[in-house]
């Protein structure tokens, strides 16, 4: 069985969508993943069919239904893979959890509405919550898009040996350095010296600077990081 990739949704039209392309659509079409979109409605039992409801102490929006969410993940759960909530209120996503649940079997996502899901069902099912930044979507489906695209790019024989996952910088806590290609010089602009070289050992140093320096400048929250653990373990 290949990495599955379960999305409970009220759009299941939305997808493949960005997945169908590119690195990750020609991972699908090889079957290095499988992606199955289930609709929610599906599992709605009343005669509107109806997957939400008004808050209860009120307030805007409608939150979906814990019957609708809990019948649909009854039958559609994959053996050992995580059932995952996509919303603001969850937790950042990281690249450590991408890492962990490309190593797993695959993922079971529920996209909520930006309103979200009753209460019940995320702690009757254990539901894990996960946000992909501090912005508001309409809907999960763009982020469930994002986790996936981040998880399959990790997947044995989707990415080329041409990118190596373990020497991207953002794996050792760092941002990426600047990168140049031909011509050497364009509107003005040469390509820093150093990187025409060849000597392999200073272009090293000079992207690890680079990259370190755009760290501190852009995210002080992952230089302290990188900081803390290169005080521990100088070699990194
Ligand atoms: Cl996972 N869902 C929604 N609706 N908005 C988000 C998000 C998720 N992550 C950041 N903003």
């Amino acid at each position: 069985m290949s990495w599955t990739a379960r999305v409970l949704t009220l759009f299941p039209e939305m997808f493949p969508g960005p997945l169908g392309h590119s690195l990750a659509g020609r991972a699908l079409k090889r079957g290095d993943w499988a992606l199955e979109p289930i609709d929610l409605r599906y599992f709605a039992t009343d005669r509107h069919r109806s997957v939400d409801d008004a808050p209860f102490g009120g307030g805007a929006g409608m939150v979906m239904r814990a019957d609708v969410i809990d019948a649909a993940l009854e039958a559609k759960s994959l053996p050992d893979a995580p059932q995952i909530v996509l919303t603001p209120r969850g937790r950042p996503l990281t690249q450590r959890r991408v890492a962990e649940l490309a190593a797993g079997p695959g993922v079971v996502l529920v996209c909520g509405r930006y309103e979200g899901i009753d209460q019940r069902v995320i702690e009757a099912r254990g539901l894990e919550e996960i946000s992909i930044g501090d912005y508001v979507l309409s809907g999960g489906e763009p982020a469930a898009m994002v986790l996936l695209d981040a998880c399959v790019r990790l997947l044995p024989g989707v990415m080329g040996a041409a990118e190596s996952v373990l020497e991207e910088s953002f794996s050792q806590g760092l941002l990426e350095y600047p990168h140049y290609t031909r011509p050497a010089l364009w509107k003005g602009r040469a390509v820093p010296e150093v990187l025409i070289s060849g000597n392999h050992a200073e272009i090293a140093a000079w992207r690890r600077r680079e990259a370190e320096r755009i760290t501190r400048e852009r995210r002080p929250d992952l230089w302290a990081a990188y900081r803390a653990l290169a005080e521990a373990a100088p070699t990194a």
